[in-house]
């Protein structure tokens, strides 16, 4: 069933819909929405995307009608970049919350972007479930002005065709076995990041929950990042979303960005 009839009837975050059945990418849409001055809290939603994105060119790819694709414009508080971190961890929150409230799956959040849940089958065994894009949009006077927040749910995608979208794909029909309302689930989702949005503006520090909803803190990892591998120990997050990773030189470094994986014991099985 197609999202078209999805209207929210409480609160003001998704208020406004804007429901595309094919679009390029969420993202883009609400980049140039906010561009053009548009306000808060609309949300842009669609059910197929031909160029959706991931971080640093990479796709993100979801077959039509399956998932839940949508991005939310926000104007944090200024100033807008400093904000932008908290922004990012309210919206992942959010997201395992009402994953953990409305289905039987318990998510963790992967440093920095991914929602994931442990899979014995799959490689390194953990599936990602969901993906999350942050931007910040520039105004014309140079200066950062809004964020866009992009999610996608893996949500009715067969286990047949999971596959096609990365090795370690999942979604809630495969986990599982019968397929789980896209509507009531994006209710439930925009319900929970409004709540901690609001709580953000009032001086809450989504922080320290953040911090224990981080999959692998103390656990061996890799982390890809800008071309180069560093190996170490996931120690901690820091209160501004960076990773600290102690090499096994002793060192501890900062990172703002990268793709972590688990490294398991035994040649072979990193
Ligand atoms: C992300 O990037 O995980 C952010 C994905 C954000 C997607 C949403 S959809 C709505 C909004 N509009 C957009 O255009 N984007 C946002 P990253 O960490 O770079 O992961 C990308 C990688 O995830 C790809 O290179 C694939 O390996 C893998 N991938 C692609 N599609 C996937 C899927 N459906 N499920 C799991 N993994 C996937």
């Amino acid at each position: 069933m197609s999202l078209d009839a999805y209207r929210r009837t409480a609160g003001w975050l998704g208020r406004e819909v804007r429901y595309y059945s094919q679009i390029g990418s969420t993202n883009e849409v609400a980049a140039e929405a906010a561009r053009e001055g548009e306000s808060e809290g609309i949300v842009f939603l669609a059910d197929y995307q031909t160029a959706g994105r991931g971080r640093l060119s990479r796709r993100w790819v979801a077959p039509a009608g399956s998932s839940l694709l949508f991005s939310i414009l926000f104007r944090p508080p200024t100033p807008c970049q400093e904000s932008a971190s908290r922004v990012q961890m309210v919206s992942g929150l959010g997201l395992m919350s009402a994953v953990q409230r409305l289905t039987p799956v318990e998510p963790l959040l992967k440093w920095p972007n991914d929602l994931v849940v442990p899979v014995p089958s799959l490689p390194g065994g953990w599936g990602k479930l969901a993906g999350m894009l942050s931007e910040v949009v520039v105004g014309c006077e140079s200066e950062p002005e809004a964020m866009v927040v992009g999610i996608g749910l893996n949500v009715n995608v067969p286990p047949t065709l999971l596959v096609d979208l990365a090795p370690n794909a999942t979604s809630l029909m495969a986990l599982l076995g019968h397929p789980v309302d896209r509507a009531a689930l994006l209710d439930g989702i925009l319900q929970e990041i409004e709540r901690g949005y609001e709580a953000l503006r009032r001086g809450v520090d989504p922080w320290p929950r953040w911090r224990e909803s981080i999959a692998w803190l103390g656990q061996p990892v890799i982390v890809h990042m800008a071309g180069r591998e560093l190996t170490g120990t996931a120690v901690d997050v820091d209160p501004s979303g960076a990773l600290l990773l102690r090499l096994s030189s002793g060192e501890v470094v900062r990172l703002l960005a990268g793709d972590v994986r688990l490294r398991l014991a035994g040649p072979d099985r990193n």
